[in-house]
């Protein structure tokens, strides 16, 4: 079987496993609203959907799983849109964790900034071996809004975390791996994907949803309060607008601090 959207295509394969593919290549398959708000559509779908008993997320293309919120529209947020955006986002990344059927981001190429957050918000992470992660949002004058500061901390310690995030340095698969940001490298990311879920589904379904439940009560969620009102003011800031101008110019940003 296999569903369309504009940018998100669900194929689901005989085990049940469902293979979200976010598909706009040309842009790197960053994430604006109309993505965002099909991959919501998506996953509340998958999680009433008998059929399926696992899911794949991926990008289309070699090139990159996702690279980051769109930076177009990011230029047009103000502090209370800013928080907004954030909080969607958020809250959708909230939706995908909460799905209680194991969820593998297999990350080919660049998963930069909400594309980071994205595969951070899936259960597990297998890298191609081309993959790059990173936050690089305080190089456009941003931080992460989408659960990376929570979610980075919580799955690779918070020194680590930090230097990522404050640096905005990209870290290769293999890299990635030694740090606990991803479970294995694979030449075909997909494929080990559907191998490991082909493993989980031998088990029992009640005890695999309830384990993934249980890991997940523990985390203390204060913290996404925080970031998507740090994101908002910080939309407001002449860095920001700096910062983003820069990169649609393809030119080094200058930040002033105000
Ligand atoms: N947004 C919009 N367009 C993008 C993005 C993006 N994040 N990334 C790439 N593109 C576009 C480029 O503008 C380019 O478009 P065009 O062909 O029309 O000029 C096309 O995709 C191809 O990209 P490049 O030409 O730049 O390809 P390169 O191979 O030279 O470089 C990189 C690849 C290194 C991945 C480069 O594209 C890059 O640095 N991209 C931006 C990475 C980034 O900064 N990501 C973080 C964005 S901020 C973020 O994710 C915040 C999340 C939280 C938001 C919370 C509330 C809204």
């Amino acid at each position: 079987m296999s569903e369309s959207f504009s940018t998100i295509t669900l194929e689901i394969d005989d085990s049940g496993i469902a293979i979200v593919t976010i598909n706009r290549p040309k842009k790197l398959n960053a994430l604006n609203d109309e993505v965002l708000n099909e991959l919501a559509d998506v996953f509340k779908d998958i999680q009433i959907d008998e059929e399926i008993n696992a899911v794949i997320v991926k990008g289309a293309g070699d090139k990159a799983f996702v690279a980051g919120a769109d930076i177009k529209e990011l230029r047009e947020l103000d502090n209370r849109s800013g928080r907004m955006a954030s909080q969607k986002g958020q809250q959708i990344f909230q939706l995908i964790e909460d799905t209680r059927k194991p969820v593998i981001a297999a990350v080919n190429g660049y998963a930069l900034g909400g594309g980071a957050e994205l595969a951070m918000a899936c259960h597990l992470r297998i890298a191609g071996e081309n993959a790059v992660f990173g936050l690089p949002e305080v190089g456009l004058g941003l931080i992460p809004g989408y659960g990376g500061t929570q979610r980075l901390p919580a799955l690779i310690g918070k020194a680590r975390a930090l230097e990522m995030i404050l640096t905005g340095k990209q870290v290769k698969a293999e890299e990635a791996q030694r740090l606990g940001l991803v479970n294995k490298v694979s030449a075909d990311p997909v494929e080990a994907s559907k191998e490991l879920l082909n493993d989980i589904l031998k088990n029992g379904p009640i005890a695999v949803r309830d384990a993934i439940k249980a890991v997940y009560h523990s985390d203390n969620r204060s913290g996404y309060q925080v970031e998507a009102d740090l994101f908002g003011e910080l939309c407001e800031t002449e860095d920001c607008m700096e910062g983003t101008s820069a990169f649609l110019e393809k030119r080094k940003p200058e930040f002033k601090g105000k």
